[in-house]
């Protein structure tokens, strides 16, 4: 059966989820201090555990939230989580929030399903509020007899590092939802959750689209996964040996959801006119193409259509042919749409704050990028599967990734001078490839490096990159490991029941 059509994973012991050896030992260590921390703050033993990863994307940026597939894999680092419900419903109707670490203050929340999230006061308990509305949202939808809501108890500890475009949001969010659907008795498919905490994670702000938590629940140890959507489908994509990724930080922090308004929902709205300023000029009406077209893969066919009566099947051709390349101003857009932008985003708040913050938009460029790193996720897919050798598999995905970070750098301008700086090290240091991973303005970067040189070309790094960081108090070089490792693919989320 397809992964994505089983329920998520329940074990009795740690091994399943962290293999052996080092990571496992730590995982115990991990878990035992969770127990420890749960019992001397709440008087009692947790119900069950949870716990999601992060994911480093391969390749595939910024294509998730138009519908395009995308390729990556989880990683070790996850949130870990541990829950108990009050068993009376006379008991305080409270969700009490902690962490393992003191940096994060206890939040508590009334146990109401509909309680909206103060977006304009940001606090990190707010994720597993995402997620505890998402669980009773689809729990509804489903006809589940949800019952009085009760209080909880929540302890949690997150080792994916935060604003690192590793997915530190969504490893919270799904554990958080896999834990609150566990320890009310329900389990759902993957692909459910996958799909639920998508949804869920948009109340935080972010009008996300679904990778980070696809991959999260539905990661296998060993494989990427190429991730589609509409519906959900994970598909196993085994690297070829002889190459490692290596994840190394900017030290850029990335505040995805503090920047939305100029920077991720700023993308998505400009994608959104670009799609639909693209309909209008293949032969849609003005107000079908508002009414029906959401994002550029909506009119892709119509853009084939274009491209097939020039001899080619490449949509480009419609942007270059039909898109201006200075940006547009707002009246510009108007006079096309025939619709203020207002009305056409009317019942979106986080849209409107977009329009609010934004001059121009750069339609041409984001659809330029948008249509040719969606190709590159097949090409890279293809390359994996071919009868090329290890070795030049590894060089044509080199090359996919380093022209993924052109297009992220100068297209869609989700770079930042300290990624800029990183992928240049990288690449003088022997990487096959390297680029931005996640949604970029700071966080990681992915390198692809032959295994044989790794150890070399961390300490290349951490000379070239980190060492003036380290001396001007950036970071301690105590605490290099966390900025800059190799990965491999990890497994997904699981229940834990010891
Ligand atoms: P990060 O910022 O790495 O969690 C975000 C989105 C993804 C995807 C990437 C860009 C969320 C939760 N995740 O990832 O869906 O759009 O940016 O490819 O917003």
């Amino acid at each position: 059966m397809a992964h994505e059509d089983l329920p998520v994973p329940i074990y009795s012991s740690l091994e399943p989820v962290y293999g052996e050896g080092s990571v496992l030992d730590e995982a115990k260590v991990r878990f035992d201090r969770l127990k420890a921390k749960f019992v001397q703050i709440y008087g009692h033993e947790p119900d069950v555990y949870a716990r999601a990863p992060g994911r480093v994307n391969l390749i595939g940026e910024h294509i998730d939230y138009e519908g395009y597939s995308v390729l990556p894999m989880a990683i070790r680092q996850d949130t870990i989580i541990a829950i108990r419900k009050h068993e009376s419903e006379e008991a305080a109707k409270v969700l009490t929030i902690s962490n393992v670490n003191d940096k994060y203050t206890t939040c508590t929340y009334p146990a109401d399903p509909d309680q909206n999230i103060d977006l304009k006061d940001h606090k990190w308990g707010h994720y597993f509020i995402c997620g505890y509305k998402g669980y009773y949202e689809f729990a509804k939808s489903k006809g589940i007899d949800v019952g009085v809501p009760v209080g909880l108890d929540v302890l949690v500890d997150g080792i994916v590092p935060t604003g690192s475009g590793l997915s530190s949001s969504a490893a919270f969010v799904c554990s958080a939802t896999i834990a609150i659907m566990t320890v009310f008795d329900v389990n759902f498919l993957k692909k459910e959750v996958a799909q639920l905490t998508c949804d869920c994670e948009r109340h935080i702000g972010t009008q996300s689209g679904g990778m980070d938590q696809a991959i999260s629940v539905m990661a296998k140890p060993g494989f990427a996964e190429l991730i589609d959507f509409n519906p959900i489908r994970a598909t196993d994509v085994q690297l070829p040996s002889g190459g490692t990724f290596v994840i190394a930080h900017s030290l850029a922090e990335s505040q995805k959801a503090v920047t939305a308004a100029t920077n991720y929902n700023n993308r998505v709205v400009e994608c959104r006119l670009a799609a639909i300023v693209l309909g209008i000029k293949l032969g849609m009406e003005p107000n079908k193409a508002i009414s029906n077209v959401k994002t550029l893969s909506d009119v892709e066919g119509l853009c084939v259509s274009f491209a097939g009566s020039h001899g080619s099947s490449n949509p480009i051709l419609a942007v270059k042919e039909f898109l201006s390349e200075d940006p547009y101003t707002p009246e510009d857009i108007e006079k096309i749409t025939e619709e203020a932008l207002p009305d056409i985003f009317g019942n979106s708040a986080t849209s409107l704050d977009v329009l609010k913050a934004a001059k121009h938009f750069k339609l041409f460029q984001r659809a330029l990028h948008v249509y040719s790193e969606a190709k590159r996720v097949h090409l890279f897919k293809e390359a994996v599967s071919s009868e090329l050798s290890d070795e030049k598999k590894l060089q044509r995905l080199g090359d996919l990734m380093n022209e993924s970070h052109h297009s992220c750098s100068v297209l869609y301008e989700c770079s930042c001078p300290e990624l800029e700086e990183l992928v240049k090290v990288c690449r003088e240091h022997g990487a096959l490839g390297a680029r931005l991973t996640g949604a970029g303005w700071g966080g990681c970067a992915v390198a692809l490096v032959k295994e044989s040189i790794v150890p070399s070309f961390i300490l290349n790094l951490k000379e070239a990159f980190y060492q003036s960081r380290i001396q001007k108090g950036v970071i301690s070089n105590n605490d290099l490991g966390l900025y800059v490792f190799a990965s491999k693919p990890s497994s997904g989320a699981a229940i834990i029941k010891f």
